[in-house]
């Protein structure tokens, strides 16, 4: 075990006091206050893992060890030091063990890298390891090694981390008391690789830019992201440029293609999918567990109320809790959570969960401290701008509605009337819909501005459908998820269609403190939620089935989650379309057999028709709760 431990004399200094904001600031906090050392961690197949251990210099006391598996990189390495550790800036003063471990085959670890690593549920030797066997080896190796900790361990992680953080649930090590995936992914298929097997191409191109597959020993992450000419700076246009997706894997790196090719090799959600799910193995899970997300991710919404579903169900009583912001994907851990896009909050919300939530849920179970249980559900409504607590989520006062689509773009809580209403449009792969209005890539913030963009530039499109409600006459609150039940039909072979759930905001909207000047909220239409289907997906994701042309079909799909109230005097606007570039890749309309092979000639044009008839009705299954004041 070669330690290498780097101690800074240290000069006894007043704890950050508020005015300590800045990085450098809180560096040099952390610098005086905890010890660095740098080990190797064996794991039981004989490769070892990079971990940096950061220990609190005071050792009057014991404290929780409290680790991050990261496939990120546990920078900085060396005797540097990070202006952060742990979940938030709070822990550092709170004090803890931190240990930053980097996972199997990524940056200074041994072995081979997998993107969300199986988990094997039937090791038979120490050959057979995933991610919950190196957590295990991991915390074995330090409860073993490291002095001064207290017996407990905890362990979180965003997205691809929170993955990681979940596995260590499985069979997990009995000093692990408390676990907080965060954002996590929990199934490739639905998560980012695909959503209801419509391909993510915006993410998966850049994944197969980024992340080099089942890479061997230590490495560092080639940034190809200036692997790509500058015509990628503007997305739409260069992806539409690139032409059928059968031109796709030419324009990649070579180390990037395997990840191309992985999808091209699984198109519908066969078996080397499924194995990534590790929702089904979250089975007698003893440690408490807080989910945390944001409204407005843009990769893993369905990995933040999944995860949390899972472990409800299959662990009855246990504490699992949920949290969820208005933030962008891990927005919670770089920003101050007052906005997002042109959204404003009126008060910092990350800075606020930090506080009242993050920090307490891990000093109450790796501590004993801190006041009481935290609730089910913590959820900021993304609609009225109040935190909200929930004994159960969904919330057991949800009342089941359904808004129907109605003639002349209307849309209301009751069935349509007659048996001939239907709107069509063309939809043409040559100049599909954009997801956004501005430019630019997957690695911009643009990706993750459409979460709650304008959608004016979309409703204006012929080929975007558009229903709204009148003004409402009170507040109403929709709280989880949504059930979109269409019924369409299509002159060609196959159609993805896209549901968007938008609040607009009216004409006398007021602005709220800090717009740019010249932005107005009159007239906004803020994207709340939206979600794709593959139209051939529809009745199984192993088995794709061609449409009849003309052919009425039902086409059902869920929007993730939500807990947004829609004022007095806005209206709930949806929007259907078939196509959402380049977040999702071109559905080419005619019907092959796999349209990562799809050639320019199979791209058609296609009549697209959606019914709001008595006997196919479309329309949305909501659950509304009371105005909670
Ligand atoms: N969800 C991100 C991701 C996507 C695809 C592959 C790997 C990671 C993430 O971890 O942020």
């Amino acid at each position: 075990i070669l330690a290498i431990t780097i101690t800074l004399l240290a000069s006894h200094c007043a704890a950050p006091s508020a005015a300590r904001s800045t990085s450098e600031t809180l560096r040099d906090y952390i610098k005086t206050q905890y010890s660095k050392t740098e080990v190797r961690v064996p794991m039981r197949d004989g490769i070892s893992l990079y971990a940096a251990v950061y220990q609190p210099v005071d050792d009057s006391r014991t404290y929780p060890l409290l680790i991050k598996r990261t496939p990120y990189s546990s920078r900085p390495y060396g005797p540097a030091y990070p202006s952060v550790l742990g979940p938030n800036h709070l822990f550092a003063e709170a004090g803890y063990i931190f240990v930053d471990t980097d996972i199997r085959g990524r940056w200074m670890s041994e072995g081979v890298n997998i993107i969300q690593t199986p988990h094997n549920p039937d090791k038979r030797s120490d050959q057979d390891v995933d991610e919950s066997s190196d957590a295990y080896d991991t915390i074995a190796w330090l409860l073993e090694n490291i002095e001064g900790h207290n017996g407990k361990v905890g362990l979180w992680g965003i997205s691809w981390p929170g993955f990681v953080a979940a596995a260590s649930m499985i069979d997990a090590h009995p000093a692990i008391a408390a676990v907080s995936p965060q954002s996590p992914m929990t199934d490739y298929y639905f998560d980012d690789g695909f959503h209801n097997g419509a391909t993510m191409l915006s993410t998966q191109y850049a994944i197969s830019q980024f992340f080099y597959h089942d890479h061997d020993g230590p490495h560092s992450e080639a940034i190809s992201v200036n692997n790509v000419p500058p015509s990628y700076a503007d997305e739409y246009s260069y992806f539409l440029n690139l032409g059928p997706a059968s031109n796709i894997l030419a324009t990649l790196p070579k180390e990037g293609q395997p990840s191309w090719q992985e999808f091209i090799d699984h198109p519908t959600y066969d078996d080397h999918w499924k194995a990534k799910r590790i929702l089904p193995h979250l089975q007698n899970v003893a440690p408490a567990v807080l989910t945390v997300g944001g409204w407005f991710d843009a990769e893993d919404l369905y990995g933040i109320f999944n995860m949390y579903q899972a472990v409800e169900a299959q662990n009855p009583g246990i504490d699992n809790m949920l949290a969820v912001g208005p933030w962008q994907h891990g927005g919670w851990a770089r920003y101050s959570g007052d906005s997002h896009g042109q959204i404003r909050f009126g008060s910092e919300t990350a800075h606020e969960y930090h506080r009242t939530i993050e920090l307490p849920f891990f000093e109450r179970y790796l501590k004993g401290a801190g006041e009481g249980a935290l609730p089910e559900m913590s959820g900021y409504d993304t609609g009225s701008n109040q935190w909200k607590s929930f004994d159960h989520w969904p919330p057991a006062t949800a009342v089941q509605r359904e808004l129907y689509l109605q003639a002349d773009g209307g849309l209301a809580f009751i069935a349509p009337p007659g048996e001939q209403g239907h709107d069509a449009f063309v939809s043409d792969p040559a100049n599909p819909v954009p997801y956004t209005d501005e430019i630019g890539t997957r690695f911009s913030s643009v990706w993750h501005r459409y979460m709650s963009l304008d959608q004016r530039f979309a409703a204006r499109r012929p080929d975007v459908l558009v229903y709204q409600t009148e003004p409402l006459e009170e507040d109403l609150t929709l709280a989880g998820p949504i059930q979109a039940n269409l019924w369409v039909s299509t002159s060609a072979g196959d159609a993805d269609w896209i549901v968007k759930l938008v609040d607009v905001y009216p004409d006398t909207a007021d602005n709220p403190s800090g717009l740019p000047v010249g932005i107005h909220m009159g007239g906004y239409q803020m994207h709340v939620r939206s979600e794709v289907i593959r139209g051939r997906y529809r009745n199984s994701f192993e088995k794709p089935e061609p449409f009849e042309p003309g052919v009425p079909a039902a086409v059902n799909l869920t929007l993730q989650d939500l807990l947004h109230t829609f004022k007095a005097g806005h209206r709930i606007m949806v929007q259907i379309q078939s196509s959402w570039f380049p977040m999702v890749d071109r559905n080419p309309q005619k019907y092959v057999q796999n349209i990562f092979e799809a050639k320019a000639e199979d791209y058609i044009k296609a009549t697209h028709t959606v019914y709001r008839s008595s006997n196919h009705p479309t329309h949305l299954t909501v659950l509304t709760v009371p105005a909670v004041e």
